[in-house]
């Protein structure tokens, strides 16, 4: 996670101009009048012009002005300063508890900057563009770090499976960043299951993009999601998008895309079925089934066996990369 100060040029539009501060990929802090829900003269503002992009920034805004720091005139002494590097610690101090409290958010840059974003609290402003949320005064507004702990999150994806009597396995499907490769041979019948950081109560799920449907309702235990999928293909990626999903105190889900990527006997899970795929599922043949080498159980009857060697072999070149 890089948290980066918008930079002290404003009060005019289009200030925020030095790098990293405009980059997409910064999460770029403004600065409050400290106490207040103001934005504090000096604090740049958006749009980005310096890459001709019209990106909208900052992300996000935190108190600026005042704020006792460090300094570096000895070991021990203080300062008060103002400005944008005052505003930017609290966001990576919040982005900090954020990923204490919920581990999962972890390294997980999209969805842990989604989180601190929905959870901030919105100041709407026209100064430089339309109000948003976000925009290009405040971003998504005041960061809120108890919010952002407390609001609803999907916090895992797997798609499971019961393999024979060896026992339930899941492949996991990372909720961010490339998506997971389920390579188990189960008819076209998946079990999605989504872990939240809440106990979730409704909420539906639908196939957007690549062929399958889902089956039935989901269902709702605890913290988890459990969404039956049918006549999916083999060879394809799909995104299942939950929406309208539900806590037990009723915060609502942003309606939320998973992808997995769908390849048969892709055992290492490189989106190609190849040699390797099938030298891995050779090397454990005749050993018992466990969430380690699950993936080369390929056609899930709990054991691993020259059956599973074939299957992999059958569908040697198929690839989605
Ligand atoms: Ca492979
Ligand atoms: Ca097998």
């Amino acid at each position: 996670m890089m948290v980066v100060a918008a930079g002290n040029a404003g009060s005019l539009c289009s200030t925020v101009t030095d790098p990293p501060s405009f980059y997409a990929a910064s999460y770029t802090a403004g600065a409050l009048n400290t106490g207040t829900d103001t934005i504090a003269s000096f604090s740049s503002r958006g749009p980005v012009t310096a890459d001709g992009s019209g990106r909208i920034k900052p992300d996000i805004t935190a108190p600026g002005t005042n704020t006792r720091s460090a300094s570096n005139t000895s070991d021990t002494a203080y300062t008060i300063a103002s400005g944008t590097s005052m505003a930017t610690p609290h966001i990576a101090g919040a982005m900090a508890l954020l990923w204490s409290a919920i581990p999962s958010l972890q390294n997980q840059i999209d969805a842990s900057r989604t989180a601190l974003d929905n959870a901030a609290h919105f100041i709407s402003s026209t100064q430089c563009g339309a109000a948003g949320p976000p925009n290009n005064v405040f971003g998504w507004g005041r960061v809120d770090a108890l919010a952002a702990v407390q609001q609803l999150a999907l916090t895992e994806a797997v798609s499971r499976k019961t393999q024979g009597t060896a026992g339930t396995f899941d492949v996991p499907l990372p909720v961010t960043g490339e998506p997971g490769v389920e390579c188990r041979s189960t008819g076209g019948k998946f079990t999605f299951v989504f872990t939240f950081s809440s106990n979730v109560v409704s909420g539906t799920a639908a196939v957007t993009t690549g062929r399958g449907r889902v089956q039935g309702s989901p269902t709702f235990s605890g913290n988890t999601m459990t969404v039956k999928l049918s006549g999916v293909t083999d060879v394809q990626k799909i995104t299942v998008t939950l929406s309208g999903v539900t806590s037990d105190t009723s915060q609502v889900l942003p309606d939320t895309p998973v992808g997995a990527n769908m390849l048969i006997g892709d055992t290492n899970g490189d989106k190609t079925v190849n040699n390797p795929d099938v030298t891995q599922t050779r090397g454990q043949v005749g050993m018992p089934v466990t969430a380690s080498n699950c993936r080369e159980d390929v056609n899930i009857d709990g054991a691993i066996t020259s059956a599973d060697v074939s299957l992999v072999r059958s569908d040697l070149g198929h690839s989605l990369q």
